[in-house]
């Protein structure tokens, strides 16, 4: 199944990008302490962990949705997310391919477009939704029709790269099938989405009301790049009007629940955090913004995130509070809040993610992995979620931390995961999850996450050239979607006042990096060179390490065009103050 890892480029050539990259960037890559020789190894390893997943997954759990590697099976387990069973599913249902659809963006990373282009033809010729079973739509979202419509990019964007005639568009097709199928779970009387649906016959009688948070509050990036693609606008309107509505439901603190009834729109759920049930709400506000550039979705972040910050955090930790009141209800630290130093890198809030992620690293180094929940005040496990299914939470916030500091101790980081899951989870048929962190003892199950986010920012980490030259944002699922003036409020050039320092040169493609001039603000723009980049408002802050005596020291964001202000300890950022 696995194509030969493609050749390097040669030696002369990486010194060349390199130092063209440190000069135009001011993002020291490669000379940052982290031998050459020891980021090539780092980096095998984990093509090594990716092909031993995917070929397993491949031999023993396709078409099915995923491998189980302790048993060298599969589980389609696409309709039972959400802790369902398999109860409405045909006798002959197959499944939908799902880590296979998961794997090609990581394929594309990974630079191995001959098995990216077998998989969209196998795709196109096989996958249909027509099938009569009750899906999760959140999960169904983020992992097939955000893997579909970024593979569909990818496959435009590599078009030189496929074979001449045999990518017409097959997977957008695909995706625009799947969110025809999504639309009757808007049909309630407030917009907001049933959390479940039958692909084929829509809302089942009797289905649940109750939803989550993230469930109906992080569908925008998807259903609005499918809109943009399609032109049809049903999917985008469904999504921010469910957005929307949610947002109008936050209580006076700017707080939002983790579970409520889209048939009253009221809250079931009150406590909430930046964890499960949640999360993605969050960092889709900011990746709209990003994707986009309507005000709208910052103004929610913003309100949204000063809220986080006052209510539910605790020095480098995020317990969990009443929306109501404020007041904590559980102190506890979950894996999946492990995301959250990634998000504060991506808005420029650097310091304060180093300091949650050095905890988050503290815990994986004490258990080895992360364990799903932790009690923060008895200082131990929660007594059944003791697992870690192969989450990719702490991968993705070491990832973005290194693209942000270029600090070599983040590869170091990188290190101590790879070793860990090669060591506790690597079995003969896959990678297997941890069902017990205090014993170590492994669970059937190669989640497919595992490829479309934990080896693909582990490979990112050492090897960042699929975002050279690029502009990408990641969804909540790990799918590059490339940011586009053409979907963009901010890009346009009648947007851009006469006084900012770089102004759009409109020869010139915008090819701003959402890694490199995002979270790397000291990035330069250089014309006069050649340089491809080009920032419409772009400030450097006055010190290139981003420290700060006062906001005089702070330039303006060069993707969200956003004036960086002081914190108080002293290092630019695009807000700092919390009350
Ligand atoms: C992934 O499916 C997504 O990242 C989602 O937002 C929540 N976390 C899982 C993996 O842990």
């Amino acid at each position: 199944m696995r194509s030969p890892e493609p050749s390097l480029p040669a030696p002369a050539r990486l010194v060349a990008v390199a130092l063209l990259l440190a000069v135009l960037t001011g993002c020291v890559v490669g000379v940052d302490g982290y031998g050459r020789a020891r980021r090539l190894r780092m980096k095998n390893k984990v093509l090594e962990m990716f092909y031993h997943a995917y070929d397993n997954y491949m031999t023993y759990g396709f078409p099915h949705d995923e491998l189980k590697p302790l048993t060298k099976s599969f589980t389609d387990s696409l309709s039972e997310l959400g802790n369902l069973n398999l109860e409405h599913l045909p006798q002959d249902y197959n499944g939908s391919a799902l880590t296979l659809v998961e794997s090609l963006s990581s394929l594309v990373i990974l630079g191995n477009i001959t098995e990216f282009e077998r998989g969209i033809l196998w795709l196109s010729e096989n996958l249909t939704f027509d099938v009569d079973a009750r899906i999760n739509l959140f999960e169904c979202n983020i992992r097939l029709l955000g893997g579909l419509i970024s593979a569909h990019l990818l496959a435009k964007d590599y078009s030189s790269q496929l074979k001449s005639g045999l990518y017409h568009d097959q997977l957008l097709h695909l995706a625009e099938s799947l969110g025809n199928r999504f639309l009757p779970a808007f049909e309630t009387p407030t917009g907001l989405p049933y959390a479940w649906i039958n692909l084929k016959y829509g809302v089942m009688e009797n289905e649940t009301t109750e939803t989550s948070t993230s469930g109906c509050g992080s569908l925008i990036l998807e259903m609005g790049v499918l809109s943009r693609l399609t032109g049809d606008s049903r999917y985008e309107a469904a999504a921010l009007r469910a957005l929307r509505k949610l947002w109008s439901m936050r209580s006076s603190l700017n707080l939002v629940g983790t579970t409520l009834d889209v048939f009253t729109g009221k809250w079931i759920e009150y406590s909430s955090g930046i964890g499960a049930g949640v999360d993605s709400f969050y960092e889709y506000l900011i990746k709209a913004y990003i994707l986009f550039g309507s005000d709208e979705y910052w103004d929610m972040f913003h309100a949204a995130y000063l809220a986080v910050q006052k209510y539910f955090r605790h020095g480098p930790w995020y317990h969990e509070a009443d929306m109501r009141t404020g007041e904590a209800t559980h102190w506890q630290l979950t894996s999946l809040q492990a995301f959250w130093p990634g998000l504060q890198t991506l808005v420029g809030d650097v310091a304060a993610a180093n300091l949650s992620h050095r905890e988050f690293y503290n815990v994986w180094q004490r258990f080895g992995v992360l364990p799903e929940r932790y009690l923060l005040d008895y200082g131990m496990l929660h007594p059944t979620e003791k697992y870690y299914p192969l989450r990719p939470e702490f991968a993705e916030s070491t990832f973005y931390l290194y693209q942000a500091t270029k600090d070599p101790w983040y590869l170091e980081v990188g290190e101590t995961i790879i070793g860990s899951l090669n060591y506790y989870t690597k079995v003969d048929g896959g990678f297997a999850s941890v069902r017990d962190v205090s014993t170590m003892k492994l669970e059937d199950h190669q989640h497919s996450f595992f490829l479309s986010e934990t080896c693909k920012y582990l490979f990112l980490l050492y090897d960042d050239s699929f975002l050279r030259n690029r502009n990408y944002i990641f969804t909540t699922e790990g799918h590059p979607l490339p940011i586009r003036s053409t979907w963009h409020e901010k890009f346009p050039a009648t947007h851009v006042p006469s006084n900012w320092t770089f102004v759009k040169d409109q020869s010139q493609p915008v090819r701003m990096s959402a890694m490199s001039s995002q979270v790397c603000p000291e990035t330069v723009f250089q014309k006069s060179v050649g340089s491809p980049w080009e920032s419409a408002c772009h400030v450097p802050d006055v010190y290139a390490s981003h420290r700060c005596g006062t906001d005089d020291d702070c330039g303006i964001e060069a993707v969200t065009c956003k004036k960086r202000s002081c914190s108080m300890a002293g290092y630019c950022g695009l807000w700092l103050v919390i009350y």
